[in-house]
């Protein structure tokens, strides 16, 4: 049921949290399974919210709306859908998305192709977003802007001539003036996140970058305040600004780790490996995630530490990721080929060092992963957040697990003083850190791994949606609990 006198929540991102899928001949609708939809689905049903996004679908003859509206009444809240053609999908999402944004933002600006149509396309899918949003939407509503596909919704809306209340949560990092200096429309892009009430981004420093950019690029800026939200004003208007590092669902990993069936097949994962030490890495197969980086680490350890041949595995899980685009493609290929040399190089009868997963594993498996693995390694040569390094400390109820966490990563900011830090691209120091991780006694892990714990346990995903909407409305409705910091 909706509370009265709440403003309704309005959440737009580039995909709906819901997947198409056919199965049995015939089309259904799923709900996503990613902590933003566990934490966003109550608030929203709560609210009698509206999420709004493209839903991934380029068949023309499925009736997406009906198959919405079927699950929007079941779910509690509405699905609306922005239809979008072939080439859109094409130009806005993998062209300007996928290969100018995602690549500049994480610092890796000689993969950028910054083609004019893919800035055109982008152009005009905000704009189409725009229209559904002001059609679907009153000035009653708050609206909450997701991530680097939809960074003119609030410019278009005013352009329109239409009143909304925005936030703007940037889950990529925002980059140095020097990097983002080098995005031809750079101005526009810049001026159009100004036109947000509320800009979040994942760290404190992400949040310095567009200050640092603002100024160059505007030299009236003026930050006023401090703390979890300052003000920026420009001439007569002004914004607010925010870090807010997201999260996960902390309970639901930890319950899952627990329950009895993943509990066995932790075990049973440990005695496939005839219980030799397990390092663990799980990503989405990406190239800022240092993948091939972290091979390589694995081969420098059992180079220079040969006593550990026969007593350590390393299991590397990799999500199937924009699979049509070249530059994966060529990234499978490159992962596939370093695994094969390192297991022709180290492999003795009855141990293969290296295990390699190219799939998306149901969740109770990750989980029962991150439940058996004695290192989790977590080396994204950059990274907004990183939800794997937290998952995997609210799986690890032994607390006898470390983390070793890349300083590239925004889950550093928050992880650490327990974590082991490392950088993604020093081989020698990831192979030393492995090693010193390894001969931690069990109280120096008990130790880290708990108060990694308490840390994620705290500040989790619905803390991370409180705070975000308490900085955004809840200020003039009074109706959100205090932030933790
Ligand atoms: C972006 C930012 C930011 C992985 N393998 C499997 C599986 N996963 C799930 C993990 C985790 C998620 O995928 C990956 O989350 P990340 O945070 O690591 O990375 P991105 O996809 O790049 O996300 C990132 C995030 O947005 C949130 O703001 O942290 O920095 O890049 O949840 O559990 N899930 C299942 N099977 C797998 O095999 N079921």
């Amino acid at each position: 049921m909706v509370e009265s006198g709440m403003k309704r929540l309005v959440v737009v991102s580039n995909r709906l949290p819901a997947a198409l899928k056919h199965e049995d001949g015939r089309w259904t609708v799923k709900q996503g399974a990613g902590g933003l939809v566990t934490a966003m689905a109550p608030v929203l049903r709560n609210r009698g919210g509206v999420w709004i996004g493209w839903s991934g679908a380029a068949e023309p003859d499925v009736d997406v709306e009906g198959l919405l509206s079927d699950f929007s009444a079941e779910a509690g809240y509405e699905l609306c859908t922005v239809p979008l053609t072939r080439q859109e999908v094409d130009d806005y999402y993998y062209g300007f998305s996928n290969e100018i944004i995602w690549p500049l933002f994480h610092d890796l600006q000689s993969r950028c192709r910054f083609h004019p149509r893919y800035w055109r396309a982008y152009l005009d899918v905000n704009f189409k977003f725009a229209e559904v949003v002001a059609r679907r939407t009153t000035s009653d509503d708050y609206l909450w802007i997701q991530d680097y596909h939809l960074m003119h919704q609030a410019f278009f809306l005013k352009s329109m001539g239409v009143k909304r209340n925005t936030g703007f949560f940037l889950h990529i990092p925002f980059p140095t003036p020097d990097i983002f200096m080098k995005l031809p429309w750079r101005w526009k892009v810049i001026q159009a996140l100004t036109e947000y009430d509320l800009l979040g981004f994942q760290t404190m420093q992400d949040r310095r970058n567009f200050v640092r950019c603002l100024r160059r690029l505007m030299p009236e800026t003026r930050v006023e305040g401090r703390g979890a939200a300052v003000t920026v004003r420009l001439g007569n208007r002004s914004f607010r600004l925010g870090a807010f590092p997201i999260s996960i669902d902390y309970n639901q990993f930890s319950e899952l780790a627990g329950r009895e069936d993943v509990a066995r097949k932790a075990f049973e994962l440990k005695e496939a490996l005839r219980h030799r030490k397990i390092i663990l890495g799980v990503d989405r197969l990406d190239y800022t995630k240092g993948i091939p980086e972290r091979i390589r680490s694995i081969q420098t350890l059992l180079k220079r530490y040969p006593d550990l041949k026969g007593r350590v595995n390393f299991v590397q899980i990799a999500v199937p990721s924009r699979e049509e685009v070249g530059e994966y493609k060529d990234l499978r290929q490159e992962i596939e080929q370093l695994v094969g040399r390192v297991n022709g190089e180290f492999s003795i009868p009855g141990w293969v060092p290296v295990h390699y997963h190219y799939r998306n594993l149901p969740v109770d498996e990750l989980v029962a992963y991150y439940a058996a693995a004695d290192i989790a390694l977590v080396t994204p040569l950059r990274d907004g957040m990183n939800l794997v390094a937290k998952e995997y400390c609210a799986c690890n109820n032994s607390e006898d697990g470390v983390l070793v966490l890349s300083e590239f990563a925004g889950a550093a900011a928050q992880l650490q003083r327990n974590a082991y830090l490392v950088n993604p691209y020093d081989m020698d120091g990831i192979a030393k850190a492995l090693h010193r991780a390894l001969h931690w006694d069990r109280d120096e892990r008990h130790s880290s791994m708990s108060k990694l714990r308490d840390q994620v346990r705290r500040n989790n995903i619905f803390w991370w949606v409180d705070s975000f909407l308490q900085a955004g409305i809840a200020k003039t409705l009074g109706d959100f609990p205090e932030v933790e910091t």
